[in-house]
C-alpha cells in the first residue's frame, strides 16, 4: 500500500491490521503530538483497561510543515535505538510493540500515566529523587555497551555503519552547532536580546571552540547515543509505588561523543534552574549534574571490567572520563545558547511572565560553559559558575 500518513480517524483499522487491536468498537483515539518533529496518537478502550502510543515520522519536520522537508526514514533509527537500549536498560524505555517500517510509525507503550519531566518542572515541582541518577546510569549503558570497550571492534564497525543518521545528525550540526553563530533565518530571539545574539555571532573565540565541538560530534564516534536527550525525552512518575523514569524519542540516535548526551541533560537542568530562580523558586537544579554525572561514572566503571579490550587499562578509562565530562559541559553550553537564540525555544523559558532576565543569565552561562569548558573541572566548579550567572 505505501507511505500513508495517519490522521486520528485512521488509526483503529490500521492497529486492527497491524494486528494491535481486535475490538474496533471500543477503541478511541487521540492525537497528543507535542515534539518539534512526530505525530503522536494515543489509542485506549472505554473502560481504560487497554491503551497504546503510535508514533509516526512526517516526511517534514512538524512544527515547520511541508516547507521543511525530513526524510521519514528517521523512524527507522528510532526503532533501531530502541532495540539497542532494550538489550542493555530494558528498565528505562518504553516497551516497543511494533515497528511498521512502510509508515514509519512505531506502536508502543502508553505512558500517559506518567508526565514529561519538563512539563513537572515548570509547574515547579522538584526533581524525583531518583530521576537523574537513573538518566546518569541510562547514558552509562547504553554508551559502555556500545563502545570500543563494551563490544567486540568488528561488531562495532557494522553498528556505526548501521546507524549512520545523515539527515538528523545535520540538524544537529545546523540548529545546535552552527547556526546560532551565524546570521540564519532558522534563528529568532525576544527583541532584549539582539545585543548578546549579535555579540555571540562576533565572538571569534566562541565561535573556535563551538566549531572544536561541532568537529567532536561529526567524528568521534564514542557510542550509540540517544541523541536528544533533553528533559522533554524523560517521563516520570509512579507505578506500583515505584518511582519510574523512561526515556524516549531517541530518534536522534547515531554513534557520536556520549558528552552529548550528558550535556543536553545538564543543560536543561540548568535551564530549569533559572526559570525557578526567576519566579523565586527555591531550587537547586545545578546538582543534577552531579547526581547525573555520579551515576554515569559509577555505572561505566562498574562495567569496565567486563570490557572486551584489555589493552585499555584503568588509567586509560580515567583520561576518557575526563574528556566525557569536559565535551558535556561544553555540549550543555552549546545546547542552552540554541534554546534561546536558535531554531527551537524552551517553555522553560518561554513562558515566563518576562522571559528576558532568566535568558541573559541561560545565554551568558552557556556561553561561559562552552568557553571556559577546560576549566571546569569538576561538579563544584560548574555550580559555583551558576550561582555566579545569578
Ligand atoms: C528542526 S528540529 C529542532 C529540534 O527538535 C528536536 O527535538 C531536536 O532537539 C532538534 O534539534
Ligand atoms: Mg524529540
Amino acid at each position: 500500500m505505501g507511505y500513508r500518513i495517519l490522521e486520528p480517524a485512521d488509526v483503529p483499522a490500521y492497529l486492527n491490521e497491524r494486528g494491535h487491536w481486535d475490538d474496533l468498537g471500543d477503541i478511541d483515539v487521540r492525537e497528543v503530538s507535542d515534539g518539534n518533529m512526530n505525530r503522536v496518537f494515543l489509542a485506549s478502550s472505554a473502560d481504560g483497561s487497554r491503551s497504546l502510543a503510535v508514533k509516526q515520522a512526517l516526511p517534514w519536520v512538524r512544527v515547520a510543515g511541508p516547507s521543511w522537508p525530513m526524510n521519514p526514514d528517521r523512524a527507522d533509527a528510532e526503532a533501531r535505538a530502541y532495540e539497542q537500549v532494550a538489550k542493555v536498560a530494558p528498565d528505562k524505555i518504553p516497551a516497543i510493540h511494533g515497528y511498521d517500517p512502510e509508515n514509519f510509525a512505531l506502536v508502543m507503550e502508553d505512558m500517559s500515566d506518567l508526565e514529561v519531566l519538563r512539563t513537572l518542572l515548570n509547574e515547579g515541582a522538584p526533581y524525583g529523587p531518583d530521576t537523574s541518577a537513573r538518566i546518569g546510569e541510562f547514558v552509562a549503558q547504553l554508551t559502555f555497551t556500545t563502545s570500543d570497550f563494551g563490544m567486540p571492534s568488528a561488531e562495532r564497525k557494522a553498528l556505526i555503519a548501521a546507524s549512520v543518521s545523515p539527515e538528523l545528525c545535520k540538524i544537529t550540526e545546523d540548529v545546535v552547532l552552527s547556526e546560532p553563530y551565524i546570521e540564519h533565518e532558522h534563528n529568532h530571539w525576544l527583541p532584549e536580546l539582539t545585543d548578546l545574539a549579535a555579540a555571540f555571532r562576533a565572538d571569534a573565540v566562541l565561535r573556535t571552540e563551538v566549531a572544536d565541538l561541532r568537529h567532536t560530534f561529526m567524528t568521534s564516534a564514542q557510542a550509540l547515543l540517544h541523541g536528544d536527550l533533553h528533559t522533554g525525552s524523560v517521563m516520570v512518575g509512579e507505578r506500583d509505588g515505584s518511582p519510574v523514569v523512561r526515556v524516549f524519542d531517541p530518534e536522534f540516535s547515531f554513534v557520536g561523543p556520549i558528552g552529548y548526551d550528558l550535556g543536553l541533560y545538564w543543560a536543561n537542568a540548568l535551564v530549569s534552574e533559572e526559570r525557578a530562580r526567576e519566579l523565586g523558586r527555591l531550587t537547586d537544579h545545578a546538582d543534577q549534574l552531579r547526581l547525573s554525572w555520579e551515576a554515569f561514572e559509577s555505572e561505566f566503571r562498574r562495567l569496565w571490567p567486563t570490557r572486551v579490550d584489555g589493552f585499555f587499562d584503568d588509567a586509560y578509562l580515567d583520561r576518557f572520563l575526563r574528556r566525557v565530562w569536559t565535551e558535556s559541559v561544553g555540549y550543555a553550553g552549546t545546547e542552552i545558547v540554541r534554546r534561546i537564540i536558535g531554531f527551537a525555544h524552551l517553555t522553560d523559558l518561554t513562558t515566563l511572565p518576562d522571559p528576558v532576565p532568566a535568558s541573559r543569565r541561560a545565554l551568558l552561562l552557556g556561553r561561559e560553559l562552552i568557553v571556559r569548558r577546560a576549566e571546569l573541572t569538576d561538579v563544584e566548579s560548574v555550580r559555583q559558575l551558576v550561582s555566579q550567572s545569578a
